[in-house]
């Protein structure tokens, strides 16, 4: 017997990015651990990815190439080979190429988060195919955007300094849930004293655990914030000194914040002036004791129409007080700015034939898979190659997204790990590696690291890392250029660029052998202001939000759907719905795991105690939730978690494992952010109704 430990890295779409010990044992991986040594993961993995070999080793795992032979979505395959498969996608391919590349369309998104098998080699091959550019908006592009306006860069306060916060507002996140590791620091931080405030519409697991809980309603956080720089103002709770150096526009921003007194913010967001105060005071007690204070925030905050500038608005504050000053301090978003990724290098975007080629939005694919040619849109997509993504179940507007995916003249390629909801309409579905079965290369969001990961095991099957996909179908193109011929191994050695100072000491051949290595990064990193703006500074006023058509100061936008912003459909469809990812599933990977699914039951969804009452509705009965879009069967948890007038629909669950087939996308919107063009998941009004023929009769 032979048992060897491996050092890998956690492959999801969380800021977490945990650094895995995998304990091999005669070719098999036995169990995989959280690192102890690395200084995020601190030896502890959430519930999912401790299961990952029990996902990895699934019975339902693709293992074989496969062809569809029931009608799209029955998901019905018979297998076929590998040689079937390529001549297959290479002959289909190469006819539409010739009419038209750009009828070809990736979809992907972060099925796996690394530098290899997340975009490299697909990246190349569909660049110098010259198929239409995917715009990757699902899930971040309104936030990120409303940040860099203001802060130049998504970069923060780094996570291994948060123990040291004495105020920490988490604002529309639930760490818990969605950032385990950073939940650590900011437990300890409680423990040193630090005062814990949520703002969230919902009383999550994490907003129980705080101080104290701002239940706004959800996609008025812009106004709140506003709010906020209103009392800094009003009550003098300013740090000018820094202000004066580091922000430029603080008199236009003054301005405007007057406008926003307290019990204007209340009204709009549906809470007491006095919280609005309070919230002021305490954010601004911090510039006269000098203590550290932190906001975190988070994506829950941006899926709704105003989305982009709540976050602009919030990333103004930290400058007000000179939260910057200190190394647990300021705010954090996304920490991925500061990782020198060589996309160029990585992606070969030079290697496209038609320099400008359109963008197709992956948050519309719904609309866009419908769409007939025409001289605006160009040709119609007639070919969709989907990886490291699962758009049937997580994409808005769903009926639309399917009978898109429908089309029986659309040609569509799925490389997956299991037969999700998009599989069941793949015409060929290729099996892809796991993180244990292949190499990759990872930067993080939600830590400084770079992080390694090795191959485990040895594919399973007949399974291929996409990489090894998209290698061979470059061949089968006749692409002879010599990035199609680079190793995984090479790849993940071109992954940083050396020549920035902040990425010097990556070396991939001891990155491998160590797991992870630090960025080279000041620890406040906007402590003498310094911010990667145009003008170098905080941005209260923005020229460049001027130039792309936005309000240049903070301002609020409010939700297209709300009972203040459209009444006439509030009054069809009172109630506001928000459908953050449940605790056990990840987006909508882990769902068929058995003992995940388990725990969490059955697709639910939360509504107040007088919402239920109103309806006759009672926990435990299946409700209908709709509106105009779709409908879709639950089981209701009447709970004054909710704050009254909103459901929470916990996400993402897979059609197929529905009594109807049906998940909340069915009623989400194709709606976009301000700006980003990101989706707006939580700008949602639905009305709900009990079931009879579901529910079990008193
Ligand atoms: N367990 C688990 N972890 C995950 C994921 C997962 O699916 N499962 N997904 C990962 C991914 S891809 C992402 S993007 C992140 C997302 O993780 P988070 O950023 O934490 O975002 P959400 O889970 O969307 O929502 C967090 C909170 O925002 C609240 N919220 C909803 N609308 C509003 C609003 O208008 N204003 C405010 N202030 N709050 C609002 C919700 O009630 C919820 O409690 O988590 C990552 N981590
Ligand atoms: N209603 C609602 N919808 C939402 C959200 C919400 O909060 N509410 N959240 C949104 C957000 S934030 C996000 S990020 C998106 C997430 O959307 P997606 O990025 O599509 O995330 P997943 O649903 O986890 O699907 C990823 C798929 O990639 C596959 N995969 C993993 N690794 C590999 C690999 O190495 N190779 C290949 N070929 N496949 C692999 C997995 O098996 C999985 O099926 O969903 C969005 N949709
Ligand atoms: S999903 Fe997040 S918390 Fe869980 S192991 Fe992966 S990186 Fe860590
Ligand atoms: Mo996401």
């Amino acid at each position: 017997m032979t048992t060897a430990i491996v050092r890998a890295v956690c492959p999801h779409d969380c800021p977490d990015t945990c650094a895995l010990l995998v304990t091999v044992t005669d070719g098999v991986a036995t169990e995989v651990k959280g690192d102890p040594a690395h200084p995020t993961t601190a030896g502890v993995l959430c519930n999912k990815v401790s299961r990952y070999a029990e996902r990895t080793y699934h019975p339902d795992r693709l293992l074989y190439p496969m062809r569809r032979i029931g009608k799209k979505g029955e998901g019905r395959f018979e297998r076929i080979s590998w040689e079937q498969a390529l001549s297959a996608i290479g002959e289909r391919l190469g006819a539409i190429a010739e009419r038209d590349p750009q009828a070809i369309l990736p979809y992907s998104y972060a099925g796996t988060m690394g530098l290899v098998q997340g975009e490299a080699m697909a990246m190349r091959f569909f660049h110098r195919l010259g198929a239409s550019n995917l715009e990757r908006t699902i899930c971040a592009s309104a936030g990120g955007a409303g940040y860099e306006y203001t802060v130049g860069a998504k970069i923060g306060a780094d996570t291994e300094q948060v123990q040291d916060a004495k105020l920490i507002i988490i604002w529309g996140g639930n760490p818990i849930a969605s950032n385990l590791h950073l939940w650590a620091r900011v437990q300890e931080a409680k423990r040193r004293g630090a005062k814990l405030i949520a703002i969230d519409p919902y009383r999550s697991l994490t907003a129980e655990k705080c101080h104290r809980h701002i239940a706004l309603l959800p996609g008025t956080d812009a106004a709140l914030a506003l709010g906020v720089m209103h009392v800094l103002i009003a009550e003098d709770l300013l740090d000018h000194d820094y202000i004066q150096r580091h922000t430029i526009g603080f008199e236009q921003l003054k301005a405007r914040a007057l406008d926003w007194p307290p019990e204007r913010v209340a009204a709009v967001c549906g809470i007491g002036a006095g919280e609005v105060l309070q919230l002021g005071r305490e954010y601004g007690a911090t510039v006269a004791s000098g203590e550290p204070s932190l906001i975190r925030l988070n994506y829950g905050l941006q899926r709704v129409r105003g989305g982009g500038m709540a976050v602009r608005n919030i990333a103004c504050l930290p400058a007000l007080t000179g939260a910057w000053r200190h190394a647990a301090g300021g705010a954090q978003l996304s920490l991925s700015g500061a990782f020198p990724v060589d996309k160029a290098v990585l992606r070969r975007p030079d290697l496209r034939p038609n320099r400008q080629s359109r963008s197709i939005n992956m948050s519309t694919i719904g609309d866009d898979l419908l769409r007939p040619a025409d001289a605006q849109f160009g040709p119609r997509i007639e070919a969709l190659i989907v990886y490291n993504a699962n758009p049937v179940a997580v994409a808005p507007d769903s009926a639309k997204v399917a009978q898109g995916f429908a089309r029986e003249d659309l040609f569509t390629v799925v490389l997956e790990h299991f037969r999700t909801d998009t599989a069941d309409y793949a015409d060929i579905l290729l099996p892809a590696t796991t993180q244990l079965e292949h190499v990759d290369v990872h930067s993080a969001y939600g830590h400084y690291y770079m992080m390694a990961n090795n191959a485990a095991i040895a594919p399973l099957g007949e399974a291929k890392p996409n990489t090894e996909i998209f290698r061979l179908l470059a061949d089968r193109m006749g692409f002879g250029d010599a990035c199609f011929e680079d190793s995984d191994q090479d790849i993940a050695a071109q992954a940083f660029n050396r020549k920035d100072p902040r990425a010097a000491a990556f070396d991939w051949d001891s990155l491998k052998q160590s797991g992870w290595q630090k960025l080279a990064l000041p620890a406040a990193p906007f402590a003498a202001g310094g911010f990667p703006t145009p003008s170098g500074k905080c941005e209260f006023f923005s020229a460049r939000m001027q130039a792309d058509g936005h309000d240049p100061l903070p301002a609020y936008i409010a939700p297209y759907e709300s009972a203040a912003s459209n009444p006439a459909l509030a009054a069809r469809y009172p109630l506001a719905m928000i459908s953050p990812p449940a605790r056990n599933f990840l987006n909508s990977s882990f769902v068929n795991v058995q003992s995940l699914r388990d725990t969490e039951g059955a697709p639910k969804l939360d509504l107040h105690p007088a919402d239920a009452a109103a309806r006759g509705i009672a926990s435990g009965d299946t409700v209908r939730v709709f509106n105009d879009r779709g409908s879709l069967l639950v089981t209701a948890r009447v709970s004054a978690k909710s704050r009254p007038g909103l459901v929470v629909g916990w996400s993402i669950w897979w059609k197929k494992f529905a009594a109807d087939g049906k998940n909340v996308n069915e009623v989400t919107s194709q709606n976009l952010t301000d700006m980003g063009n990101a989706p707006t998941f939580y700008d949602v009004l639905v009305e709900v109704v009990l079931d009879r023929k579901a529910s079990p009769q008193p």
